[in-house]
């Protein structure tokens, strides 16, 4: 049953199978911002087939956990982002470049080399396919414009802005055609908006409305510190949130749990739904689901039941499967707690 209070959903990605991807390579190349074909342990040419078998994997785990808007767990791309930006014309993948990462080390990007441009859909047949395989409600992820235009090398525009600008219509094309594919929230991932406040103060909203110009229905934006993996102290509040008020997004997705946010922030944006993660990601112990209805409770303090969506903190790719799962059904049992009480 899929519940309008307090809806239940995750960030997007879901633990990879072991037998898909390899570990030790993923944990030298977190996050890529170019191909890492290496990562795979399936042979190309049946490669599709395993990556649509591991989705169901995703799709089935988060059903049984009890969630109520599923996604296709991201099994089937390198990182959040790479699936998307790499497929765009203008993009120079083979020759990267290397530029300073959100943590501080040294990192490959692709280089931009003309002008950016979506030549084919890229994340249809994952939508078709998520569509086809739940009967629940569906949410898919592209990685959002300024992120984009930050994971990259500008060396054609020399103007970050109208480079985003182009990535911006590129989802917004992109995100048009994942809604005709009949996928029911569209999330774009912003997690750089965090990383580079500057920037975002002056680009970052405005390329997140081009992106989401003329779409219909329920849309989200993600911001974040980044993975529980890759950033194991993080600031109790965001650098940049309070300018989201301004977006056409109608929900925003912020981690809470992990970073112990002063849930004060929630009052900047009003007339927002608020994503809120209640699962902290860099914790190996599953929480109880009285845990999880404590954390509900506490967003309920700032915000109507009628606003609030329960998630995670952020994506869950590099949890063990058993706790990504574990975790799952803490969170949707939390969540029902929290509803019984509201319903009386
Ligand atoms: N949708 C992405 C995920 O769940 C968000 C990543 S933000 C670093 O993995």
């Amino acid at each position: 049953m899929t519940h309008t209070l307090l809806p239940t959903t995750v960030v997007g990605s879901y633990p990879q199978p072991d037998w898909l991807v390899d570990r030790d390579v993923l944990a030298k190349n977190l996050v890529p911002r170019v191909r890492m074909k290496q990562m795979w342990r399936i042979p190309e040419e049946v490669l599709e087939q395993a990556q649509d078998d591991a989705t169901l994997i995703a799709i089935r785990d988060m059903e049984r956990a009890g969630l109520d808007i599923i996604t296709d767990g991201e099994v089937r791309r390198e990182s959040y982002s790479n699936r998307f930006a790499l497929a765009l014309d203008g993009v120079d993948v083979d020759n990267p470049a290397r530029t300073m990462g959100r943590a501080g080390k040294e990192t490959l990007v692709p280089r931009v080399i003309g002008r950016i441009r979506r030549n084919r859909p890229v994340e249809v047949r994952d939508v078709e396919f998520l569509v086809a395989n739940t009967d629940r409600k569906t949410k898919i992820t592209l990685p959002g414009p300024f992120t984009l235009s930050q994971q990259a090398s500008d060396e054609h525009y020399r103007d970050e802005e109208a480079m985003a600008m182009d990535y911006a219509a590129a989802v917004n094309a992109e995100a048009k055609d994942l809604k005709a594919a009949g996928v029911d929230v569209i999330q774009f991932d912003e997690p750089w908006m965090q990383a580079r406040p500057e920037a975002a103060a002056r680009f970052g909203v405005k390329a997140l409305n081009r992106a989401l110009e003329g779409l219909t229905g329920e849309t989200v934006v993600h911001v974040c510190f980044g993975y529980a993996a890759v950033v194991k102290d993080k600031p109790s509040g965001y650098s940049f949130l309070p300018q989201l008020a301004d977006c056409k997004a109608g929900t925003i997705s912020i981690e809470a749990a992990q970073p112990k946010l002063d849930l004060a922030v929630l009052g900047d944006l009003p007339g927002k739904r608020i994503m809120l993660g209640v699962i902290d990601l860099g914790s190996a112990e599953v929480e109880t689901p009285e845990t999880v209805a404590a954390r509900i409770r506490a967003g309920l303090k700032r915000l109507p039941a009628g606003r609030l969506v329960v998630a995670p903190d952020c994506g869950m790719k590099y949890l063990p499967r058993a706790r990504a799962f574990g975790k799952l059904r803490a969170m949707a049992e939390g969540a029902a707690i929290v509803r019984r009480e509201l319903e009386g």
